[in-house]
């Protein structure tokens, strides 16, 4: 088997673990492995690559494969459902995490108290997973926002592992509050929070915006009221798509660190929108042919975007497309460069070869072809300004701060995340305004350069 390099996973909160078994049920799938993670699949091509999420583990003179993940909550209601649910023997037991406190929904239980306490003893978890590695390529979180745990441990832990592995990618999948789905009030202090400590200790943070998930269901998948199973479904389909070539074989296939090489120009500016394609309705068929062009157009469209902002009012820095499926390398170039020749005004022109490609043979389960995107868009602006907004109404007034300084927190931090955030959206827009030459005179100098430089040569002869 070639060598694999491998992720852990860590999922944090109700969230991160409802989630996490959405996305591991999909994964067993995908690889041809059974609910206690033994391979009953035909094709080898799934079975190259397991070792990325899964260790191998000789049980009883069967192999089997064990999600790399960690399993973490403060408080084990939802850590029992997963346990005592359909998946409940495919995790190893001493990869679940958790105390019976709770964080009720508040940040700083979770990043100062009450998840500082627990920590320690994750970490140890996560170091025993790491320690097992060949060649570990970093880590994923899963977990929201909008809460206490996910948001405020998910985002200690990251900072601990920040420090303990500075050389490895970080990437969260971070799931965006949306009052479409929870109406808790303090969700947008939650949610900017956490993005505050995203902007300075994550590697790459996948948004996952609740509203988007909802209109999704509601719009194109015609669910009267989506329930969290719906949403979650969603979800994984993108974690699946996104991991798709660095657990396939296949063209430019490659690891998080090359992900994060084509898709992040500037440390900060990480924060990226995906994209699926296609998404269909009970009814509609699975197997309904798409074409390459087709999906392609569809991964640009706002329907299918899982952030629920309107990105014409921004410009793309850079994407990364991943096709799956019978699709040719040709096609794909080719359906990737008409859309920007057709809409250049939506491309930022500084950056020449922004949007990356790659192509797994290998389909989603039950679909003939697909697509998913990773797109760095200066529109997400608008989804930390609609965030900002929520919670400056509150902070002004300085409601429900008693909660959290309750907890030792100070104030000055919620000024600091606000400004933090007021930056970040600021950024977005010098980039999304910039042009590749800001005026003739630079754009001269440019041009005088290389003739200078030419006529230096010249000379010398
Ligand atoms: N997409 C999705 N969102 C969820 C799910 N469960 C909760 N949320 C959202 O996550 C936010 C609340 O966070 P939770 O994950 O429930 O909270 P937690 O991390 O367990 O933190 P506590 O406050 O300590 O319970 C709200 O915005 C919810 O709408 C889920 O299964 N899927
Ligand atoms: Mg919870």
């Amino acid at each position: 088997m070639p060598l694999s390099r491998e992720i852990v996973n860590v999922q944090v909160g109700q969230a991160g673990n409802q989630v996490g078994e959405n996305f591991w049920e999909m994964l067993l799938a995908e690889h041809g492995l059974d609910r206690t993670g033994q391979f009953k699949g035909s094709d080898p091509q799934q079975m190259q690559r397991t070792g990325v999420y899964f260790t191998e583990v000789e049980y009883g003179g069967t192999t089997r494969y064990v999600p790399r993940s960690v399993q973490v909550d403060l408080e084990a209601g939802v850590c029992d459902r997963l346990r005592s649910g359909p998946l409940g023997s495919l995790f190893r037991p001493d990869t679940f995490m958790t105390a019976d406190s709770g964080a009720g929904n508040n940040w700083a239980k979770g990043y100062y108290t009450e998840g500082a306490e627990l920590v320690d003893s994750v970490l140890d978890v996560v170091r025993r997973q790491t320690e097992a590695c060949e060649t570990l390529q970093g880590f994923q979180i899963v977990h929201s926002l909008g809460g206490g745990t996910g948001a405020g441990l998910g985002c200690l832990l990251l900072s601990k592992l920040r420090e303990e592995y500075p050389d490895r990618m970080l990437a969260t999948f971070s799931i965006l509050p949306s009052p479409k789905v929870s109406e808790t009030v303090v969700e947008p202090y939650n949610s900017l929070l956490a993005v505050n400590q995203l902007i300075d200790n994550g590697d790459l943070t996948i948004c996952i915006d609740n509203e988007a998930l909802y209109n999704i269901c509601q719009r194109t998948l015609k669910i009267k009221t989506p329930g969290f199973e719906n949403l979650n479904n969603l979800i994984s389909r993108v974690m699946c798509g996104v991991s798709t070539s660095l657990r396939f074989p296949g063209q430019l296939n490659g690891d998080l660190r090359k992900i994060g090489v084509n898709l992040i120009p500037f440390p900060r500016l990480h924060f990226l929108m995906p994209a699926y394609a296609p998404f269909f309705g009970t009814g509609a068929s699975a197997y309904e042919k798409n074409n390459c062009s087709e999906l392609t157009k569809a991964l640009f469209d706002k329907q299918n975007m899982l952030v629920a902002v309107e990105p014409r009012h921004g410009r793309y820095l850079t994407a990364a497309v991943i096709y799956r499926g019978d699709i040719a390398s040709r096609e794909a170039d080719v359906s990737v460069r008409d859309l920007q020749t057709k809409n250049p005004q939506h491309f930022v022109e500084w950056i020449p070869d922004k949007i990356s490609v790659s192509l797994v043979t290998v389909p989603p389960v039950g679909q003939k072809r697909a697509a998913t995107a990773l797109l760095n868009s200066t529109s997400i602006q608008e989804l930390f300004h609609r965030n900002l907004v929520a919670f400056a109404a509150m902070f002004k007034r300085r409601a429900f701060l008693h909660w959290y300084t309750g907890e030792g927190m100070d104030a000055m931090e919620f000024s600091e995340a606000e400004s933090n955030t007021q930056d970040l959206i600021a950024e977005y827009q010098q980039y999304q305004e910039a042009e590749a030459f800001e005026d003739e005179e630079e754009f001269e100098e440019s041009t005088n350069g290389v003739n200078g430089a030419e006529e230096e040569e010249e000379s010398e002869q």
